[in-house]
């Protein structure tokens, strides 16, 4: 309060305030300002990366007069606001989502061409923010667009790492890990030099009894380590709303550099202290759906769960409210268990610094936080070990304690004679050494649990949570089918099929509200539209041909079969079966005469995507699919009916120029396994038709287009475990074509055998844990299927449309409103009208 400029002064203010562009001109103007005075560039020297800083600029300064008036308008309101933890936040680039969602994106094309650029061009120069691994970190990203567009009151509460996701690069057909350094050239961040939170680490619990006679507990000693936060501004598309993405930085506190220490010549110690301190937010770990348990990763959850927490409240304290309202004013999401320290934290505070009762303040911090659980694979549930949690955070380890007795009495008083339950549910596993269950504290301290797509949030229920249900009641858990944002994932990735779907249904009013898309079905038969529906999909795959040359050198040709899966490089997605499916096509067409190859239809194999740096067998499948590649795409028999091709570095960007390119998309996961995934969506959201499994989204993304327009196969989520059981009693033969493809590999045509035999004694000897000799055949039978199918492009094309009218349930918009309605209970800030009209290009 005391910082606001006085009341009589504020008219002589405002009368300064800039007012941003809106035109042409106004944009050159802002562009050209900031590359000569920001950039101290000039017209002599201004290349297509300074065009970009300028152009960046010009809208950063634009969002930020939006995000102003969006934090006054919701400090006013003094409404409940939603906080989304998430250890990730995979943004991708932000100039092209910003001129679109401000609805500027046209100026900018005419203003830039005037001066001699073309927006595509500029739109590249942009590093992807890469803070994420993969479908948890773009869900959130996603997430984020859609809070903002629909003017809900939130914030993004993540870790500044310096070094995002790494990048990729194919060497021998080998995957190589190079550093990802972004922050050069990030002008989408604001340092808030002035909003700190010192982190405490290590230290010793003191208990005595004051002179009152009350007990007081306090955590001291040990080390401090400085957050800075770094606000992200997060436009709307067609709203005024910017919200925000706050991002932690970790630096060594003042008290951390040791002048003294300094000073006396231990120069090299003092800046190692300073090193340590940057450490913490250094690095995003690149493990998808894997825990590692490593005590650097537990200190960056630490550090960014207490530096948000501590935001949180002080935001709160503000309002002067009582402490019982709390959850009237926040609503915290757990994006999986990465955050669950949130819960401790919370609940310390009101205990030993704020003086509540036990009981009062747990009620406050179940009231306040819901957790997302996104994966039942037992290697990527989170399990901290007693020991490091005891060492790095005395205070909350007895606090976990002191959960997990409250509610071990509850269950032992509700289930008196089932003695077995106590060490089933206990946060603590009784393993040498102890663990720390992160899902089991979750679940024990939110009000809602969710899983991500309907199968997902059953099995949850049924197996590794079920005794949860039994104690909590069904009630406590829920489902919320994942969704994508329709503004990047059409809008902005495949312009021109938005630009059709908006001349058929007369706006761009879709974006915002994708069900309408179903006016769409009304065009199926239109002959004409059909025509501009194909020559759209052909001219993504021009471009998707083009990008292909450009990282590979491998030619392909467009009007082939364009057969897509990328996603993170993991044995459960079984990029496995896809190669082997690969290679049988491929002995398939040696084996045919001349005549047969004429009636085959060609296809493009096209796979990308990152393995973790210490998963051996996922790197060993994309070496795999790298040799293959090399042999088909030299064999004069094959030419043009085979191409196999590995993408370099999947990131975001490259998706935007993938996913409108493909014919067919692989979403082919162990039934059971891939909690929702969420390329699913953006395929067939932009007229390409999938193959897959009956798991996790792809089941509901079949009921809402028709079993019709999916290429389904395999076996059942319900039969996993019998099958598993007949691998391992050895009651199971191994499909004799995909012997053929193992007796090929081992014949060393790709290369040297002993490379891949880890990776066919998995399946062969070894149990075949993901099943992929149980699907082999009907995977194989269902790509030829796809191959007649698609020589009837008219049939083809009727589903592609089909099944884009009638994705409408997949926009993060109505998950967003789900988790509104059913977890958070908060409801929209009125924009004002003036301000929601907003010109969309
Ligand atoms: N790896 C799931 O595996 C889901 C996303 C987002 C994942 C994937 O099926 O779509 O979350 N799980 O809900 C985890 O990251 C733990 C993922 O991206």
């Amino acid at each position: 309060v005391e910082s606001s400029i006085p009341e009589h002064m504020r008219e002589a203010w405002k009368k300064f305030s800039p007012t941003g562009f809106n035109s042409k001109e106004t944009f050159q103007k802002e562009a050209v300002r900031h590359i000569e005075t920001t950039l101290a560039r000039s017209l002599y020297n201004c290349d297509e990366g300074a065009a970009y800083s300028g152009v960046a600029l010009a809208f950063r300064d634009r969002l930020i007069m939006d995000w102003n008036k969006t934090q006054q308008r919701q400090t006013f309101a003094d409404q409940k606001r939603i906080y989304y933890l998430s250890l990730e936040f995979l943004m991708g680039r932000a100039l092209d989502n910003a001129m679109l969602n401000v609805g500027l994106k046209t100026v900018a094309k005419d203003g830039l061409a005037e001066l001699g650029f073309r927006i595509e061009d500029v739109i590249q120069q942009e590093h992807d923010a890469a803070l994420g691994n993969g479908g948890l970190g773009r869900l959130a990203a996603c997430f984020l667009d859609s809070m903002a567009s629909l003017n809900y009151a939130a914030w993004g509460y993540g870790l500044r790492y310096r070094y995002g996701i790494f990048k990729q690069e194919i060497e021998n057909g080998y995957q190589v890990e190079i550093p990802d350094y972004w922050l050069d050239s990030n002008y989408w961040e604001f340092p808030r030099y002035d909003v700190t939170v010192d982190i405490q680490f290590y230290g010793w619990v003191n208990k005595y009894t004051d002179e009152n006679g009350k007990q007081i507990v306090s955590w001291q000693d040990g080390e401090i380590v400085t957050a800075v936060a770094y606000d992200v501004p997060i436009p709307g598309y067609g709203t005024a709303t910017v919200n925000n993405l706050r991002l932690w930085n970790s630096k060594a506190s003042s008290g951390e550099f040791d002048f003294a220490k300094f000073n006396s010549g231990e120069y090299e110690s003092a800046v190692a202290d300073e090193q340590r301190a940057e450490s913490i937010s250094a690095v995003l770990y690149p493990n998808d759906n894997m825990e590692r348990g490593k005590e650097l990763r537990l200190k960056q959850q630490y550090f960014w769960c207490a530096a948000s927490l501590h935001d949180i409240v002080r935001r709160f304290k503000k309002s002067k409210r009582p402490w019982k309202d709390f959850p009237d004013q926040v609503a915290i999401q757990l994006n999986d268990t990465h955050p669950t320290l949130a819960i401790v934290e919370l609940q310390r505070i009101l205990i030993d610094i704020e003086g509540l009762g036990w009981d009062d303040a747990w009620d406050i911090v179940t009231k306040t936080f819901g957790y997302t659980n996104h994966t039942v694979l037992p290697e990527a549930l989170e399990k901290w070990s007693v020991p490091l949690i005891q060492h790095l955070l005395p205070r909350h380890l007895e606090i976990i304690y002191e959960i997990n007795l409250h509610f071990l009495q509850q269950v032992e008083r509700r289930f008196p004679k089932d003695r077995d339950m106590l060490g089933r549910v206990s946060v603590v596993e009784e393993s040498q050494p102890k663990m720390i269950r992160m899902a089991y504290l979750a679940i024990i301290g939110s009000h809602k649990v969710n899983g991500v797509a309907e199968l997902h949030s059953d099995l949850i229920k049924t197996t590794i949570f079920k005794d949860f249900v039994k104690i909590y009641g069904p009630d406590k858990f829920t489902n919320v089918t994942n969704g994508i944002t329709p503004r990047r994932w059409l809008h902005q990735a495949n312009p021109r099929l938005s630009e059709l779907i908006a001349s058929k249904l007369g706006s761009y009013e879709f974006l915002k509200d994708l069900t309408l898309l179903n006016k769409l079905e009304g065009f199926v038969d239109d002959k004409e539209f059909k025509k501009e529906w194909q020559e759209i999909k052909y001219a993504n795959k021009v471009r998707l041909a083009q990008h292909i040359m450009a990282a590979t050198g491998i030619s392909v040709n467009p009007k082939a079969l364009f057969d897509v899966q990328v996603k993170r490089m993991h044995e459960y997605k079984r990029q496995q079966l896809n190669i082997f499916g690969v290679i049988h096509r491929y002995l398939a067409i040696k084996a045919m005469s001349a005549d047969e190859r004429k009636k085959l239809a060609p296809r493009v194999s096209i796979f990308g995507g990152k393995a973790a740096p210490g998963y051996w067998m996922a790197k060993t499948i994309i070496h795999l699919i790298n040799k293959v590649g090399d042999v088909v795409n030299n064999d004069k028999d094959v030419g043009d009916l085979l191409k196999v091709v590995f993408i370099p570095d999947y990131n975001v960007s490259k998706a935007e120029i993938i996913i409108p390119a493909s014919d067919i998309s692989e979403h082919i996961s162990t039934a059971g396994t891939e909690a929702s995934g969420t390329s699913n969506m953006k395929f067939v959201l932009n007229g390409g038709l999938v193959i897959g499994t009956l798991d996790g989204a792809n089941i509901e993304i079949t009921r809402e287009i028709g079993e019709q327009n999916v290429f389904l196969f395999g076996n059942l989520s319900e039969d996993v475990e019998d099958l598993r059981h007949n691998h391992f009693y050895g009651n199971h033969q191994i499909d004799p074509e995909l012997v053929k493809v193992f007796d090929t590999i081992k014949s060393g045509t790709f290369g040297d055998a002993g490379a891949f035999s880890s990776l066919v004694g998995a399946i062969a000897d070894h149990g075949d844990y993901y099943l992929v000799s149980d699907d082999f055949n009907s995977y194989c039978k269902t790509q030829d299927l796809i191959d007649e199918t698609y020589k009837n492009q008219e049939e083809w094309i009727s589903k592609s449309i089909t099944s884009v009218a009638r994705m409408g349930f997949f926009t993060s918009d109505r998950c967003i409103n789900e988790y509104a309605d059913s977890i958070w209970n908060i409801e929209p800030l009125q924009v004002k009208e003036e301000a929601e009209v907003r010109a969309r290009t």
